[in-house]
């Protein structure tokens, strides 16, 4: 490792995956179905039975991380491969498929960091209610004491729920949401399980601190600052409303235990608030993460309210129409975008650093960032992703440089590890270093296939970020 970088020595560069969208082996070795597994998915994408088949080929694949060099590899354990049924029986099979994945990540030296949950609710636990049952809180809490019981012996790093403002913003898109029968006052119900998730991350921070003195735990949501189209007064309150409602919900509640006053604000007056209960709040503050996890892919900007309400409403985890009476959601002309529509802002990367670093002086760790393309296999078995690399780097200069501001930050894993189904666009939008030969219904080989960004973030790796070239 080049000593005297920008980066700290042991700054841990990974990559991340999800168990739904890369192990396969959906219904394999007693695990119970997920929610991912029951829904249907979007018209012409594949299907989650097997993915990347990772739950087969780890070995080969974190021997191909190794070989990038990776200090870390952040993936997420499908709960109910573990406990089929979301609460009761352990399923023994599942704990041996991840402590042997914890096990090969350790001997080439590399850091599990492990996702408690990532979109994945077990079918069962659905059909009694998900989230917003208030049960839900201790499902998860004894879910993930298990999870520290079995693993925390060798995992220091823990994350607790993937994208929770994602999974309250656009819940129906990622397929999770699961709203009770002719439930009259849905903006309550959905802020109702926020809360719900809200104490449970609370309650597991809290365990992992108790049983494990020396992990450390943390939060993963998608952060991106939202800036004003212009100066106008009324633009700066809009992006205020829109940071508010996507961000600063989350952390506050993480880091203080408090909500956010300008989302209780409209909650009250929507009559949505969230159904709390006593003693709530001092479990919030009694679960305090030690760094903060977050996933970058943009920033969104927004305006002054105006239109109809169904012109608002979450798109995607990066588009938002807005939120009627708080801010109309705009494009950036300053921005390119993706060629799935998502808008690229390195720059913004670096200040949505300071912005989350000056709120709540925290260490921080990226959990996810990185450009979903089509990619293509030539003919001699290459993919020239020089557009992903392009966007990598400019991405790491940026936390380079926020670095130099006097930001804490841990670590970069990037999205994906290698090639897994997408969110909600299939096999076909591709984020990994790694290609797999497969494509959206055709199986064909399978065969792992180093991209260019492969080598790429190896010197990347070897040089502590120094070499971007
Ligand atoms: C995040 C999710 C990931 C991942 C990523 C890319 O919101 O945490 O699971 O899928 O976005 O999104 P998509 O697959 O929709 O392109």
């Amino acid at each position: 490792m080049t000593e005297n970088t920008v980066l700290q020595n042991d700054f841990l560069w990974g990559a991340s995956t999800s168990a739904y969208q890369v192990e396969g082996a959906n219904l394999e070795d007693g695990k119970g179905p997920s929610c991912q597994d029951v829904k249907t998915v979007p018209e012409g994408t594949s299907d989650l039975t097997v993915c990347a088949d990772h739950y087969h080929r780890y070995k080969e694949d974190i021997a191909l991380m190794a070989e990038m060099g990776f200090k870390a590899y952040r993936f997420s354990i499908a709960w109910s491969r573990v406990i089929p049924n979301g609460t009761g029986k352990v399923n023994p099979k599942g704990i041996e498929f991840y402590s042997s994945l914890i096990d090969e990540c350790i001997k080439y030296g590399i850091e599990p960091i492990i996702t408690l949950f990532h979109f994945d609710m077990p079918a069962a636990l659905d059909e009694r209610g998900s989230w917003s049952n208030r049960d839900s809180i201790d499902w998860f809490a004894n879910y993930a004491k298990t999870m520290f019981e079995n693993f925390g012996d060798r995992v220091k790093y823990w994350l607790t729920i993937n994208e929770q403002n994602m999974l309250t913003m656009v819940g129906p898109l990622i397929g999770t949401m699961v709203l009770p029968e002719n439930c009259e006052n849905p903006l309550k119900e959905i802020y109702t399980q926020n809360h719900h998730m809200l104490v449970a991350q609370a309650k597991a921070m809290a365990i992992c601190h108790e049983i494990l003195p020396e992990a450390k735990i943390g939060p993963a949501p998608n952060i991106g600052i939202v800036y004003p189209e212009s100066c106008k007064p009324e633009d700066i309150i809009a992006a205020q409303n829109a940071n508010a409602l996507r961000n600063w919900l989350y952390l506050d509640a993480y880091v203080f235990g408090r909500y956010n006053n300008l989302v209780w604000s409209w909650l009250k007056s929507k009559d949505a608030l969230p159904k709390v209960e006593d003693g709530d709040f001092d479990i919030l503050k009694s679960g305090k993460p030690d760094f903060i996890g977050f996933n970058y892919y943009s920033t969104a900007t927004a305006k002054e309210w105006e239109g109809e309400a169904e012109e608002g409403g979450a798109l995607s985890q990066q588009e938002n129409g807005g939120e009627e009476g708080l801010f109309k959601g705009v494009h950036n002309p300053y921005l390119q975008k993706s060629e799935f529509g998502w808008e690229i802002d390195p720059v913004g990367f670096r200040s949505t650093f300071r912005e989350i670093y000056s709120r709540y002086h925290l260490p921080m760790i990226i959990t996810e960032n990185g450009l979903g393309a089509y990619d293509t296999l030539t003919e001699d078995k290459k993919i020239h992703d020089d557009y992903r690399i392009e966007y990598l780097r400019k991405h790491i200069e940026q936390i380079k440089l926020a670095a130099e501001d006097g930001c804490e930050i841990m670590g970069y894993c990037p999205w994906s590890a290698i090639d897994l189904i997408s969110t909600h666009e299939g096999m076909v939008k591709r984020y990994g270093f790694i290609y797999v030969d497969r494509d959206e219904f055709d199986l064909k080989s399978m065969e792992r296939i180093p991209k260019d960004s492969f080598y790429w973030y190896k010197k990347v790796i070897a040089s502590n970020g120094e070499d971007l070239d």
